[in-house]
């Protein structure tokens, strides 16, 4: 659903417009008109491996036992800027970008980045919506878009992510049994999706595989995200990053900002106060 006004943060229109040979425009119309789209072979190896090695390496893991899984069988790493520096190229993909851009607008920040990984023996993870953490009413502007990048093959047998077409734009909750569609996909290809579509991981049937994939959810600037980027990278690691990614990171200027300064001049100078404040005295001085 698109936001129907000139405001900038509504969505951007891609028609037309094509980066590295892919239609983005065309995407984004799917994930408008049908709640998600699936782009294929859109990460090369050369990118993913030093991402795997990574995540195979460095990264520290937990098991997760939320929606619906109680197995223990999902590893997940939340937080992943506190923890990597892996994927911060990645997050300024120029298509990645785009097409983010093209469903909820420019202006928005890192909600979750995520690596998930469903264990073989994994149950079928309760079909949901990820926008459903914040407690505005439907219909309503898309304001969450999300994407999984599949770094191992997802397939039926593996647990491929289940949605529901078109479930987006619906204002009633799902029958748990309602008919839906696994996504497979090959490792490298991308799953986008608005933030209202019903969906959920599959179960993992295979005795030996593993199904891992990238998590990255984005959302509009304007509301509070699901991880705390603000609190949990610290100023000293941001302030080295390029500034694009400050602002995925959530330095937005909004609202009173900090004492009315953008936020980014306060994480490069550390003044929190606005550098003219003087006490009232010295203001009645000058009256
Ligand atoms: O595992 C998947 O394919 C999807 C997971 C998911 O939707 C979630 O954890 O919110
Ligand atoms: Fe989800």
């Amino acid at each position: 659903m698109r936001t129907q006004n000139n405001s900038p943060y509504a969505p951007v229109d891609q028609t037309a417009v094509v980066i590295e040979g892919l239609d983005i425009g065309a995407e984004v119309a799917k994930v408008h008109a049908q709640g998600y789209t699936v782009v294929e072979r859109f990460l090369t190896p050369e990118i993913m491996d030093p991402i795997r090695e990574a995540f195979d390496t460095e990264v520290p893991i937990t098991e997760m036992r939320f929606l619906g899984s109680t197995t223990g069988n999902t590893w997940r790493s939340h937080n992943l800027l506190a923890k990597t520096r892996a994927i911060d190229e990645l997050l300024l993909n120029p298509r990645l970008r785009a097409i983010v851009a093209g469903v909820i607008g420019k202006y928005c920040q890192i909600n979750i980045a995520t690596m998930f990984n469903t264990l073989a023996g994994e149950y079928k993870q309760d079909l949901h919506q990820d926008d459903g953490l914040w407690p505005i009413p439907r219909p309503h502007p898309s304001f969450l878009c999300n994407l999984l990048i599949a770094f191992d093959d997802f397939t039926i047998e593996n647990g491929a992510t289940h949605v529901v077409p078109h479930s987006h734009t619906w204002t009633k909750p799902v029958d748990q049994n309602i008919e839906s569609v696994q996504v497979e996909m090959k490792s490298g290809s991308v799953l986008f999706w608005e933030g209202g579509l019903w969906h959920g991981g599959g179960a993992n049937r295979t005795t030996d595989q593993e199904r891992m994939g990238l998590f990255i959810s984005h959302l509009v600037s304007y509301l509070r995200p699901s991880d705390l980027q603000l609190v949990s990278v610290p100023r000293e690691v941001v302030r080295e990053m390029p500034h694009k990614l400050q602002r995925l990171l959530g330095y937005y200027p909004f609202g009173n900002g900090v004492d009315g300064r953008d936020p980014l001049d306060t994480l490069h100078d550390g003044i929190v106060v606005h550098p003219d404040a003087r006490p009232a005295e010295h203001w009645r001085s000058l009256r």
